[in-house]
């Protein structure tokens, strides 16, 4: 059985991945910062799989180490790293930029992801094997107004998405990044500081892709053949055509 470790396991993306893995078969180790929701989806998809949990800030280096090091025999040969964990925090002209806002979204979309992939990396290199999913975005392909430092780092991810596959290319190990078009999941909330309202208008008026999308597509990706690897893929809504243009029927 294989085992896949999921971060952003909490919410959306990550615990729709979590649950499509868990429904086909793989072993499955869940990250996240909130313990009562890991406990949640860990009782539900023990029911189904052998499941494992990680409480830690993909921010802290250490935790990140210490965590990955912390596995127990069973969880410790990690097939497949969904780098998941990620979100938009505020939505607003440079010039008007929160640094809060600025270090939270390099520290967690890009330094985190850089971390955990470090944790894992070389036990995969260890076995010559291993598959590295980078969740990107549309908006590491194309700039928004007001996107400015959440798209950077997205940017990032699709750099080091192309990075990891030259560099890990040596051991055998398949890597690919999907980039979603507007999901319909809490990233909106977090990215307006938990304006609900304002969150659910950026879905108004068309159909969102919703995360279990997304966890077919990751799932897809993951159980092609191992000689097959699908480098980049964006999936958009029907509905939308670039970062900015959405039919809201309007
Ligand atoms: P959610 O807000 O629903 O989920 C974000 C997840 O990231 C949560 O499980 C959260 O867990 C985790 N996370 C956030 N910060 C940290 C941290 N510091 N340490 C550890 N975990 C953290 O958003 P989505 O499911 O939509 O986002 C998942 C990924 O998809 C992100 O990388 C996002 O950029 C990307 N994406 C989303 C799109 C969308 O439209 N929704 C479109 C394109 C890409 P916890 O709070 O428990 O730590
Ligand atoms: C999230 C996509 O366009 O809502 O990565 O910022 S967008």
């Amino acid at each position: 059985m294989k085992t896949v470790l999921i971060t952003g396991a909490t919410s959306g993306i990550g615990r729709e991945t979590a649950r499509a893995f868990a429904k086909n078969n793989y072993k499955v180790i869940l990250c996240g910062r909130r313990e009562d929701r890991l406990a949640e989806l860990q009782d539900e998809l023990s029911q189904r799989t052998e499941v494992h949990s990680l409480l830690f800030d993909v921010r802290n280096k250490e935790s990140v180490f210490d965590a990955v090091a912390s596995l127990p025999e069973d969880f410790s040969e990690i097939d497949i790293l969904i780098n998941n964990a990620g979100n938009a925090h505020g939505l607003d002209p440079i010039q008007n930029g929160d640094t809060d806002d600025w270090d939270a979204m390099i520290d967690i979309n890009v330094k985190g992801l850089l971390y955990v992939s470090k944790a894992v990396i070389p036990g995969m290199i260890d076995r010559r094997k291993g598959h590295i999913i980078n969740i990107g975005s549309i908006a590491g392909k194309e700039m928004y107004p007001n996107g400015n430092v959440y798209s950077a780092t997205k940017y990032a991810v699709d750099a080091l998405n192309k990075g990891m596959q030259m560099d890990l290319n040596p051991y055998g190990i398949r890597v690919g990044a999907v980039h979603p078009g507007m999901v319909e999941t809490e990233f909106s909330e977090v990215r307006f500081k938990g304006d609900a309202e304002r969150a659910s208008n950026v879905y108004k008026g068309f159909e969102p892709l919703k995360p279990e999308d997304i966890a077919d597509v990751i799932l897809f990706v993951v159980s092609r053949p191992y000689h097959v690897n699908i480098a980049d893929l964006i999936v958009m809504p029907t509905a939308q055509a670039s970062a900015t243009l959405v039919n809201r029927g309007l």
